[in-house]
């Protein structure tokens, strides 16, 4: 299903069933949407923004693996994708001061780092990872906030797609993770989150946040994992596994 205006997709009208927890979810191929938040060097590699805020920040490229999976079988299905970034205007115009004085080291947002300001929009550290780099066509959503909502274009763009489903993966699970999820859901959004795509500075951060998010009843959205999640866009009949290019 195409909004006005948008070319169909390939695939786009296959249904996916994922065996999410709580409660399985279905829906057209069409109306899904991947959302990558924020796998950008400031939050996975040191001299970053997460390392700013004193954060051991290697554990969380482990991810990039899994996240990697559910790029290829989302571009190889022909879905919408969107990728996230956490960044501010040079002139941080957008950066309340009240941000600005979280973090435990002496260098916070738009301070210089080893790899260009801290948190700036167009600087070498605010880019997105090489291995999980945006394809052509692939929507990037520049946000000031941990929500990917707020005071971003990402609501109008998911209506004119007509996406009803988002499958989330990135970093960090309770703190831009979830706070989207919580916005999405608020929104009338199904949400899924791909558990082992998604990490957080902190393990037991990560297991809360997702526990709390599928708890009574999924009272934010449901968890499955990437392996699931793949299995299951390869199930509507589309190019499997083995035949893509890795
Ligand atoms: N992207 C995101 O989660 N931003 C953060 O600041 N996360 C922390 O865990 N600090």
């Amino acid at each position: 299903m195409s909004a006005p205006g948008y070319p169909a997709r390939p695939g786009a009208a296959d249904m996916i069933t994922f065996p999410s927890r709580p409660f399985s979810l279905t829906a057209p191929a069409g109306n899904i949407a991947l959302v990558v938040i924020d796998m950008q060097r400031d939050f996975v590699e040191p001299g970053g923004f997460g390392a700013a805020l004193g954060n051991d920040v290697t554990p969380l490229q482990n991810i990039i693996p899994a996240i990697a999976g559910l790029l290829a079988a989302f571009r190889a299905h022909g879905m919408t994708i969107i990728h996230t970034k956490e960044a501010h205007r040079p002139d941080l115009s957008d950066c309340p001061p009240t941000k600005r004085r979280r973090g435990l080291a002496e260098v916070g947002i738009g301070d210089e780092g080893p790899m260009g300001r801290i948190l700036i929009s167009g600087e070498p550290g605010n880019d997105i990872v090489p291995a999980l780099y945006p394809a052509d066509g692939e929507t990037v959503i520049e946000k000031p906030g941990k929500g990917a909502f707020y005071a971003t274009e990402l609501g109008a763009v998911l209506d004119a797609a007509g996406i009803t489903h988002l499958v989330f993966a990135g970093v960090t699970t309770e703190v831009c993770v979830q706070t989207t999820m919580r916005e999405a859901a608020d929104r009338g959004f199904e949400t899924l989150i791909a558990e082992d795509a998604t990490d957080s500075y902190f393990p037991a951060f990560k297991q809360a946040a997702i526990d709390m998010m599928i708890a009574q009843g999924g009272i934010v959205g449901c968890a499955a994992s990437t392996d699931d999640i793949v299995t299951a866009l390869d199930a509507s009949g589309k190019t499997p596994r083995e035949a893509r290019p890795s």
